[in-house]
Order: structure tokens, then C-alpha cells, then sequence
């Protein structure tokens, strides 16, 4: 029942992104027992939609050692998709699509610098450091999402799994309560 209803509800809310555009998964790579996906030229919205589709996020950088990952990896040949996402007009307004705090920030200098008509979503530089970029496939260079899928459960997920175990729980009192009536 609960595997179920987490299907649907990843079902429900692929169907309200929008199927993403043909992104498919071109490498992967693991680090810290998390795996990693690289996804095909794709705009950023594109890229969450993919990920959210195998019930992840593009990749939250905890610190400068999973940049470093990601930078040895992938990000010093191609430009990579960050999950981090513009929330306000400030430089400091910006959130992670899994949910997770920014602790962690590694922008070029200047950056993010919300040029043009609005700059909404970060990527790395083949340097290492972070620029905000419109929502494109391809500026300077084409951009490519990174999926981060962890080895422990998402929390919405960990909340159903716990709900569920309550519900488990409440019908097996029920039952111990009517035998010892
Ligand atoms: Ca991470
Ligand atoms: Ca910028």
C-alpha cells in the first residue's frame, strides 16, 4: 500500500512538471555511497523535471569536497547543472531543490550576479565555481544536470515509510486490545 502510494504520488507529480524534454542519463558515478547521474544537454527545468521523475533532485553540494567530486568527475570537461535554485532578489536567495540548507556556496566572483532578464539557476564553471544562468540548454558553453540519488531515503519519503509504520502500528494495538477485551 505504501509502495503504491509513493508511485502514484511520483506519478501524480511527474504529470504536473510536464514530462521532461527526451533528457536521458549519459553517465554515472558514485561518491560517498550516493550515486550520481549525469543527464544529456537539457535547460535547467528540464533537468529537476528528470530528476524528480526517478524520485530525486539535481545534486545539492553539501561542501567543497563534493564539488571537488563533481568538478574531477564531469565539471572540467562540461558545465553542470546545480540544483540550486533563485528564491529572491538577493544574493543570498537561493535554495536547494531537495530541500536540504545552503551551508555550502562556491560562486565565481561577481556572481550570482542576476544579469540580463533574470539569471534563476546556478551551474559550475569548468574552474569549479558557480555562476546563476537563465533557464537555456547552452550559453557559453551546452549545460548538463548532475542527479544526486542518496543512498538513504528523501524525507518525504522516510515521512510516508513512518507513517505507514504508524498506521502498522495502530491496527496491531487495535488487535491487541480486542484479544485482551
Ligand atoms: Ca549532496
Ligand atoms: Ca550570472
Amino acid at each position: 500500500m505504501i509502495k503504491n502510494f509513493v508511485k502514484t504520488a511520483i506519478a501524480v507529480s511527474v504529470l504536473a512538471c510536464g514530462a521532461a524534454n527526451a533528457v536521458s542519463v549519459i553517465d554515472t558515478a558514485t561518491y560517498n555511497g550516493n550515486t550520481y547521474q549525469l543527464l544529456s544537454q537539457a535547460t535547467w527545468t528540464d533537468s529537476e523535471a528528470y530528476a524528480v521523475s526517478v524520485g530525486a533532485h539535481l545534486v545539492a553540494v553539501d561542501n567543497a569536497a563534493e564539488n571537488n567530486f563533481l568538478i574531477s568527475t564531469w565539471g572540467s570537461q562540461k558545465t553542470l547543472w546545480l540544483g540550486l535554485f533563485r528564491t529572491g532578489p538577493n544574493p543570498a536567495d537561493f535554495a536547494w531543490t531537495n530541500g536540504q540548507a545552503v551551508t555550502f556556496t562556491n560562486w565565481a566572483s561577481g556572481e550570482p550576479n542576476n544579469c540580463c532578464s533574470g539569471e534563476h539557476y546556478a551551474h559550475t564553471y569548468t574552474n569549479g565555481q558557480w555562476n546563476d544562468l537563465a533557464n537555456v540548454s547552452g550559453y557559453a558553453f551546452p549545460q548538463y544536470g548532475v542527479v544526486e540519488i542518496s543512498a538513504v531515503p528523501e524525507p518525504e519519503t522516510y515521512a510516508l515509510m513512518l507513517a505507514g509504520l504508524g498506521l502498522v502500528g495502530g491496527l496491531a494495538r487495535r488487535r491487541a486490545k480486542k484479544l485482551a477485551a
